[in-house]
């Protein structure tokens, strides 16, 4: 019998009391407005068994937020026919009716927004004790079937995005009729392939779905195998057409993007993020799921990795390499070879018998390293690791729950901690600590790979279903965490290491809701091929609206050698991704640029110099998410919520609010087509981001000779960069800045720029400097730039060198910079009368201390 125990929650409220005339209301208090504005309608519905259940269902509720918390309803009224609950903001509302069984959700604007069951789909098969004699071959289901079912339509949507991770398009494809549903069920996939919704390492049960200036979201809170049925259509509105008369008035045809979730076991737990925007149900979705930490600045710097720098003099050889050729880099990353005999924590004495003195080396330059750490434990009795866990009881246990569970994987006969068991965090944390992991340092951080977890000889190259986690669970009920147990457990032990006092980085294969609190994530094993190149753009997109924005794929693709035209074009778009990491295959020629002809090296050096040279865009992006939860690489419908067209783009993206990029992707394309929105109002300015030259709005053609990447800036916005190019990020941590103000229809911009010491947890004690640039024309033959310091008690060196406006056709006749103790001075400037650009030369004023630049016509 199932028992409907309905909506847990509606998070915080913010509004804030005003008693007298004679004070400030909070509509006059430009923070106390913008905080009110803000709605966080979240509800969370749980449908369970009844208490005679013979076992309790799993709820990862260890997946959320440690922040996250259950609040009050303003209000429950509950009738014999159904029940109306309202949020504690009062913005949301649910409307549940019995008889059919049906929850409808309504956004802040009282609009339908999502309905589940609407197609009366809802099954749970309970839990039974397994007939004696009846045994399957491989998987002993003790406990029968437990899969649990339910549809959820997204009313009034006919473009949803999510379920990441699959090789497939950005905006999710009707399934229904046309192929197998999306499948979530971490998997290590040999050579995956493109274009179709299997399984592959992440499982996010997250969807979002969009029209013009609405969204929703939903998350199945699931981690067991799961399946999902997809379709789009305006059909009718079928069985539930009186209810749905009530709640949204009598249209006849209204559009619904339907997703049938099918998980193996578990429960129906659906958290609804009502909007009514997408940035509320970003927020809120970050809100119950967490956000990344502000990462260290070196993991959003460029990553050389491959399958495997041979040994401590190769790895000398790569990092002089990168100095000579006047490259700059910042982590050399070492793959499963480094270890003795794949047993993680150890290294090969003979090629890596120096390991400290080598990280040393590397961190001389600035630089950092990455081991690979892999969660099979290798079955050794003279392995620590092993023998410590074996005698505590860590691993994970066959279906018996006695026997540990054994596979086989790199090192041949492994076992597999078991991240339930609170003893396994605490050990494996300790295992991070200076003194264990001999040869590691401060600059060494990690790799998890074959997290999913990899099993070479289980099914579908994973863990047996029937496998059995601390407290009874059975593998099935988790499989889709595990991957994130393991990394989360990893970034204890980084974190504890310095005594929580840097930032931890780690990069993981596998992941699941909340793995953007501990881990950044990569696509994995990728070919060498366009199509690859070109799908990472949708993957990417899908991991970042669901939630996960440190994202990244191999640079050159992982199998295969790519020619030098598609290791250029694979730079030049990962110049522009979250994580841009260069990987490959242990059976692929080397690929460092100089072993490429001058031209490509001088491409791919002038992409990755690219990528340093906005490293305080970047950086003021990852602030940002950690403030809203929005991700720094942002499908174009981010900055155009209205402009429908842009919808399903999955060729170019936004980085912020200000770039757009539409790298190449294509072979033997020298010349795009790059689709720049017109704006809400028609009158959207863009400017090339290279030459600072306007572009109009609308599907333009540009050139992109093999050397270039179309990038442009959109006009009213303000980009920090760093000019002088140094061969790591912290070198460059204290450099001056150039800003580039594009200029919109009403001659204004705003920036911002956050920095810190890239390292420490200082900036929580207020160590950071964060700035806010505003350009506006005051009158006809004034024009004022303001640097206003928002926060922060860095004392920071960081001055600005240069401002260069674009969009702007007259010369003005002076400039002056007013900085706080200072006389006013006057600056020197060069304008451009072609390309519509003014220069500013040196204001040479503090990012620390606000000051004002006049410019006079
Ligand atoms: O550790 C070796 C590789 C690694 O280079 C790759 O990035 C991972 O995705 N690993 C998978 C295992 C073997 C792949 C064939």
């Amino acid at each position: 019998m199932v028992r409907w125990l309905i909506p847990l929650l509606a998070i915080l409220s913010l509004s804030h009391a005003v008693k007298r005339e004679d004070f400030k209301t909070c509509e006059q208090s430009s923070f106390c407005k913008r905080h009110r504005s803000i709605t966080d309608s979240t509800f969370r519905v749980q449908i369970d068994e009844t208490n005679e259940a013979i076992r309790k269902r799993y709820v990862p509720e260890i997946a959320l937020d440690s922040q996250y918390k259950k609040q009050p309803f303003s209000s429950v009224d509950i009738s014999a026919v159904e029940a109306s609950i309202v949020t504690g903001d009062k913005n949301a509302k649910l409307i549940v009716t019995f008889d059919p069984f049906l929850v409808n959700v309504l956004n802040s604007h009282g609009e339908l927004v999502s309905q589940l069951n609407r197609e009366g789909k809802l099954k749970v098969e309970e839990f039974r004790k397994k007939e004696e004699g009846k045994r399957s071959f491989r998987d002993s289901k003790p406990f029968g079937s437990s899969s649990v079912g339910v549809d959820i339509s997204f009313v009034g949507f006919k473009t949803a995005f999510g379920l990441p991770e699959h090789a497939d398009s950005f905006a999710l494809r009707t399934t229904v009729g046309n192929t197998d549903p999306y499948r979530l069920y971490n998997l290590d996939v040999f050579e995956y392939e493109i274009n179709n919704p299997m399984a592959l390492y992440v499982a996010i049960p997250y969807i979002l779905a969009h029209r013009s200036n609405r969204s929703v979201g939903a998350l199945w809170f699931n981690a067991a195998e799961t399946w999902i049925d997809t379709s789009s259509s305006a059909s009718s509105k079928g069985i539930f057409r009186n209810v749905l008369d009530k709640v949204t008035g009598s249209a006849e045809n209204i559009p619904h993007f339907d997703a049938h979730f099918i998980s193996e076991s578990g429960l129906v737990d659906v958290f609804f993020f009502v909007g009514p925007t997408l940035r509320d149900v970003q927020r809120q979705n970050a809100k119950v799921t967490g956000v990344t930490p502000l990462p260290p600045i070196f993991s959003i710097a460029y990553h050389q990795c491959r399958w495997n720098y041979n040994d401590e003099q190769d790895v000398a050889k790569v990092n002089a390499g990168f100095d000579e050729w006047d490259i700059p880099m910042d982590v050399i990353w070492l793959d499963i070879e480094h270890t003795d005999g794949k047993k993680y924590f150890t290294w090969d004495q003979n090629k890596f018998g120096h390991a400290k003195e080598m990280i040393d080396n590397v961190a001389s330059k600035g630089r950092k390293m990455v081991t690979i750490i892999d969660p099979h434990i290798k079955k050794d009795d003279g392995y620590y690791v092993y023998k410590d866990a074996k005698d505590k009881g860590l691993f994970v246990k066959k279906a018996d729950g006695t026997t540990d569970f054994e596979g086989h994987c790199w090192p041949g006969s492994s076992e597999y901690l078991d991240f339930w068991h609170p003893e396994t965090r605490a050990y494996w944390k300790d295992q991070f600590s200076f003194s264990r992991y001999v040869g590691s340092t401060p600059d060494l951080f990690t790799w998890n790979d074959m997290n999913e977890p990899s099993v070479f000889s289980g099914p579908e190259i994973t863990m047996d279903k029937d496998a059995i986690h601390y407290g009874g669970i059975e593998h099935r009920e988790v499989h889709n965490m595990y991957g994130m147990m393991y990394h989360s457990a990893t970034f204890e032990g980084q974190l504890a290491r310095t005594g929580g006092k840097d930032r931890p980085f780690i990069l993981t294969r596998s992941g699941f809701v909340g793995t953007q609190r501990t881990a950044a994530i990569w696509t994995g094993d990728n070919t060498a091929e366009w199509g690859h190149l070109e799908i990472s753009v949708p993957m990417l997109l899908s991991l970042s609206v669901s939630g996960a924005p440190f994202v990244g794929a191999d640079v050159g693709g992982f199998f295969g050698n790519p020619d030098e035209q598609l290791l250029t074009r694979w730079y030049q778009a990962g110049a522009y991704q979250p994580f841009f990491r260069a990987h490959a295959h242990i059976d692929t020629r080397r690929r460092e640029p100089w072993l490429m002809s001058e031209s490509t090296r001088l491409a791919i050096r002038s992409a990755i110099r690219a990528r340093y040279a906005l490293l305080p865009y970047w950086y003021t992006l990852f602030q940002e998410h950690t403030v809203n939860g929005i991700p720094p690489m942002r499908p174009i419908f981010y900055g155009f919520p209205s402009e429908e067209q842009h919808f399903e783009e999955q060729k170019q993206w936004l980085l912020g609010d200000a770039l757009l990029v539409r790298p190449v992707l294509e072979k033997d394309t020298y010349n795009v087509m790059v689709n720049l929105p017109f704006g809400e109002n028609g009158d959207e300015r863009w400017y090339d981001w290279e030459t600072g030259v306007e572009q109009r709005a609308g599907q333009i053609y540009v050139d992109a000779p093999i050397e270039a990447t179309p990038v442009f800036q959109r006009g009213g916005t303000i980009v920090p960069t760093w000019q002088r190019i140094r061969r790591a990020s912290i070198l460059m941590l204290d450099d001056p800045l150039t800003l580039f103000v594009a200029l919109d229809s009403t001659k204004s911009a705003k920036g911002e720029v956050y920095l810190d010491d890239g390292k420490t947890h200082d900036y929580r004690e207020g160590k950071f400097i964060h700035t806010q640039f505003h350009y506006r024309a005051e009158t006809p033959s004034k024009s004022v730039f303001e640097s206003k310091v928002l926060g922060g008690n860095r004392d920071a060196k960081n001055w600005v060198e240069r401002i260069q406006i674009r969009g702007i056709d007259q010369a003005p006749k002076t400039v002056e910079v007013i900085r706080l103790s200072d006389p006013t001075e006057v600056l020197e400037f060069s304008h451009d009368r072609d390309r519509k650009v003014l220069t500013i030369r040196n204001p040479a004023a503090l990012l620390t201390q606000s000051f004002t630049v006049n410019l006079f016509f």
